[in-house]
């Protein structure tokens, strides 16, 4: 009787001193295994005194059931610690801030660009691009600028070694859209240009929006309409006071200059409000020789453009107080004026 009352002391002692689940399997095969101590214990049953033999055989079987039931209240135990070290080492700290907004911003010019874009391609407007470096032809020649013409020291050329120009503006875009096409055209051109003038509000290198409309019977309103709908949709107002004003273009005729009504304050200007009026961009019918120049028949199609200042338009919009800013690179301006790279300019969910 003590002898099997001492198989079970030792085999719960080992069994509670199993420290992980691989020592408590071997534990298990040591006492209940085929080869196991109490296994071997009830082969030799056979051999003990016959009146001992049942009392035997049910302390030996009352044993190995504690051990048994030992075995899995340990198993449940040492999971449960083991699941317990594994939750310390892969905790995740709910707690914690979400991903830190990139530092990036976009600059004025590409926001304004493209919310100009958005409001342009809502109607169908593809964006056509070109060469910032340009011949005489595509900058000026086909665009009815002749030769000697004031309007070319109007624009303040930067010329390059054998005749090449950096374009004064982006309407060579148009020229090469119209030259490798065919009517109807509905284009935008944005980009860079160039003018050899640097003060206050002027600098070297701007960026330019300009757009055009080549179909049949095109006319001032359709002029008109897209330029007052673009504007209410740039400044997100439902109605802004604009005025269009006979100017002088040569690629254009008639030609207009677009004003915007505006109330100016001390140091600031607020658009679509007070009685002043403020020059926001140039349009005008397309000029018959530009459209000859690009193998249009003037008889049968008809056209309109535009072209606007980006920066200029990014200071009106947002309130920016100096043009040459733009081009400074200092991170503080950027970070103030800047906008998140996360915000994709649409018409309908806010430019
Ligand atoms: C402006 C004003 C008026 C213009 C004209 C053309 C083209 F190529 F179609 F003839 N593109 N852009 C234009 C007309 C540009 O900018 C103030």
């Amino acid at each position: 009787m003590t002898n099997t009352e001492q198989l079970r002391t030792d085999a719960l002692a080992a069994i509670s001193a199993s420290e992980h689940s691989a020592a408590l399997e071997e534990q298990r095969v040591a006492w209940l295994g085929k080869k196991g101590r109490i296994t071997e214990a009830l082969k030799a049953l056979g051999q003990a005194a016959p009146e001992e033999r049942k009392a035997l055989g049910a302390a030996l079987n009352a044993v190995k059931d504690a051990i048994a039931e030992a075995i899995e209240r340990r198993k449940a135990e040492l999971s449960a610690a083991e699941l317990e070290a594994r939750l310390k080492t892969e905790t995740l700290d709910m707690t914690l801030p979400s991903r830190a907004e990139a530092h990036g911003r976009i600059h004025p010019v590409t926001q304004v660009i493209d919310e100009i874009t958005a409001i342009f391609a809502e109607w169908g407007f593809a964006v056509a691009e070109g060469p910032d470096i340009e011949d005489d032809d595509h900058n000026f020649t086909a665009l009815n600028i002749p030769e000697a013409h004031p309007a070319r020291q109007m624009h303040d050329t930067f010329y390059l070694a054998g005749g090449a120009v950096l374009r004064t503006h982006t309407s060579p875009v148009q020229i090469r859209t119209m030259r490798s096409g065919a009517p109807p055209f509905r284009v935008i051109a944005p980009g860079a240009t160039y003018r050899c003038d640097s003060d206050q509000t002027h600098t070297p290198m701007f960026h330019q929006v300009e757009g055009f409309v080549i179909d049949r019977h095109i006319h001032m309103g359709h002029l008109k309409g897209c330029i007052t709908e673009f504007l209410r949709a740039f400044f997100e107002m439902e109605r802004v006071p604009v005025r269009f004003r006979p100017s002088f273009f040569p690629f254009t005729e008639p030609s207009a200059e677009v004003d915007i009504g505006c109330r100016r304050g001390r140091d600031e200007i607020v658009i679509g409000e007070g009685e002043g009026w403020l020059e926001v961009m140039g349009c005008g019918m397309v000029h018959a020789n530009v459209l000859r120049n690009c193998g249009i028949d003037p008889d049968e199609w008809q056209g309109f453009a535009f072209g606007l200042g980006v920066e200029r338009l990014a200071m009106l919009k947002y309130g920016i107080p100096d043009l040459r800013d733009f081009f400074e690179s200092d991170a503080r301006w950027l970070k103030h004026y800047g906008f998140s790279p996360l915000h994709i300019p649409t018409v309908y969910g806010g430019l």
